[in-house]
């Protein structure tokens, strides 16, 4: 039975390029909700019966052992939800990484760069509360960084000074101290990582939670029997949207098969 890995469009790929190391055995298959993306401009209700009426299909025809939500905007709506509704199923979530930032930082500045949905969810706003206390945290809500990852990785372009634009708010300087940690805490965001770092203000810590997701959701999968048994592990991926050349030759570069 393959790993699903879900999210609202390419982010999720962050972590199943990580998954993928780590377990080149299993079979994969990703599935990308583009049409309704972005999530992050979902109001939260339509959000959460839109998804787990998806999931209901999904666990039902693709009989996965583990469904991976390597999307925050999701996670942190929906999790808990997902598996209340689909007890038995192991579920693994992708919520900002707060507690490892709040145990690296040295300053006590730390931001948290997300969608406008993660950043208004009570269930981040928790986190903050239980592990981060000590440290001041700032939520970075952004509309354009998911966008702006899609079309990078389709059309291989990067508006450099909208990315700027977009991080800046992540960097605070308080009397001598500086933020040193951004947590990126929304899955798109990881590939347009080399840009961030050249255009920050200053050099900080980027968090991203991929090898992490992926390493818990190797650590709940039964290590014999779940591989594929074949000599190449199958890779597919199912999208709500339009399957466009860019999107085709982007899947392929991944080594996944359009269905
Ligand atoms: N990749 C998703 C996340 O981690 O939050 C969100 C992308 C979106 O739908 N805007």
């Amino acid at each position: 039975r393959p790993i699903l890995m879900f999210d609202s469009g390419v982010g999720g790929l962050t972590v199943l390029r990580e998954a993928r190391v780590l377990m080149p055995d299993r079979r994969f298959v990703y599935v990308a909700d583009d049409a309704a993306f972005p999530y992050g401009a979902w109001e939260e209700s339509a959000l959460k019966e839109h998804i787990l009426a998806l999931f209901g299909k999904l666990l039902d025809r693709l009989q996965p052992a583990i469904s991976v939500i390597a999307c925050n905007t999701a996670s942190t709506l929906v999790i808990e939800a997902l598996r209340e509704t689909f007890p038995g199923h192991p579920f693994v979530g992708t919520v900002p990484a707060i507690k490892p930032a709040a145990e690296r930082t040295r300053s006590g500045l730390v931001s948290v760069l997300a969608t406008p949905g993660t950043v208004k969810r009570q269930y981040t706003r928790d986190l903050i509360s239980k592990w981060a206390q000590k440290c001041h945290v700032r939520l970075v809500g952004s509309d354009r960084l998911a966008g702006l990852a899609e079309i990078y990785m389709r059309q291989g372009f990067v508006d450099e000074e909208a990315v700027r634009a977009e991080i800046a708010p992540c960097f605070i300087e308080r009397e001598a101290n500086r933020t040193d940690i951004v947590v990126l805490a929304c899955t798109h965001y990881p590939f347009l990582a080399n840009r961030m770092r050249k255009t920050a203000p200053w050099p900080v810590d980027w968090i991203d939670p991929a090898e992490a997701i992926a390493r818990r959701a190797m650590s709940l999968l039964d290590p014999v029997g779940e591989t594929s048994g074949e000599s190449e592990p199958d890779l597919a991926v199912f999208t709500s949207g339009k399957v466009d050349f860019a999107t085709r030759r982007l899947i392929q570069g991944f080594g996944l098969t359009a269905r």
